[in-house]
């Protein structure tokens, strides 16, 4: 399968990894749109949020306590923002589900 982020999370394509286990990754995003923006993914492929099932949503909540984590050593106690797009309306260029972990700024409610 050609995709990028299985590409990435196989060291195929180099990263600036934060954080690493075997099921999960985090890298940051090469276009940040926040001084803290990163990136976390399944390593195991699954296309969208719109592909979670009972059977692979167990790294669902490994990719959530990473996020806590991350933003904790990353010192974003003021807050942060975990978002997924999901499907081309929504904004989703990467067809491999990953969660944008963002701070350091402001955001506003709703999103554009
Ligand atoms: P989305 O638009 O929600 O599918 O987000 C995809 C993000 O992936 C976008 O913010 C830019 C980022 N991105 C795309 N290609 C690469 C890459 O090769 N390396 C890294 N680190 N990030 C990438």
């Amino acid at each position: 399968m050609d995709c990028l982020f299985c590409k990435i999370a196989n060291n195929e394509i180099p990263s600036d990894k934060v954080y690493e286990d075997n099921d999960i990754l985090a890298f940051r995003d090469i276009k940040p749109n926040a001084p803290t923006h990163i990136l976390i993914i399944p390593k195991a492929h699954i296309a969208s949020a719109a592909e979670i099932t009972a059977e692979n949503s167990g790294v669902i909540s490994k990719i959530f306590e990473a996020a806590a984590k991350i933003a904790k050593d990353a010192g974003l106690e003021s807050g942060f923002r975990v978002v997924t797009n999901c499907g081309e309306s929504a904004g989703q260029s990467v067809m491999h589900l990953h969660f944008h972990l963002m701070g350091g700024r402001s955001f506003s409610w709703p999103p554009g």
